[in-house]
């Protein structure tokens, strides 16, 4: 079982500044998490993250066929991708969103996920583990198992 971890622009910047809303640690330290779950889930992950709305876009193009599911915190595109949401819906992988924030608690223009819209589950306010959480669900659902 192979997902792709897609991360969005600034979350290379983890740790450097807010770390009140997104905690201390460091990107390196965010993928090292995420390797780490995905090893114990026993899924193979394949981690990516950009600064570029175009390059998420092809990148999750480029899933097709090769990827069983997508976890994706897109950050600020989060509220602003329609061509991320139409990634999403072309390619039809199973896609777990990821916040490391509570986005439905902070600013209203926060509250809406266009990419959400095609993402079987959203993990948000959890930190870090949101993303274990994600591959942990994906990993059910894609066996069939999934309980929502
Ligand atoms: O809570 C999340 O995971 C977000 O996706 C993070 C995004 C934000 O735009 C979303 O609304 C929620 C921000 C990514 C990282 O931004 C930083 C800002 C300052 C210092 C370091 C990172």
């Amino acid at each position: 079982m192979k997902i792709l971890v897609l991360n969005g622009p600034n979350l290379n910047m983890l740790g450097i500044r807010e770390p009140a809303i997104y905690g201390a640690r460091n990107f390196d330290a965010l993928i090292a998490f995420i390797e780490k779950s995905a090893a114990e889930a026993q899924v193979e992950v394949e981690c990516y993250q950009s600064n570029h709305e175009g390059d998420l876009v092809t990148k999750i193009q480029e899933a097709y066929g090769a990827f069983d599911g997508i976890v994706i915190n897109p950050a600020a595109y989060t509220h602003t991708s329609v061509a991320i949401l139409d990634a999403l819906k072309a390619v039809q992988i199973p896609a777990v969103e990821v916040h490391l924030s509570d986005i439905s608690t902070r600013e209203a223009f926060r509250q809406v996920s266009y990419a959400g819209m095609a993402c079987v589950k959203t993990y948000k306010g959890l930190g870090f583990d949101g993303y274990r959480e994600a591959i942990l669900f994906l990993k059910d659902y894609l066996s069939g198992t999934a309980k929502e």
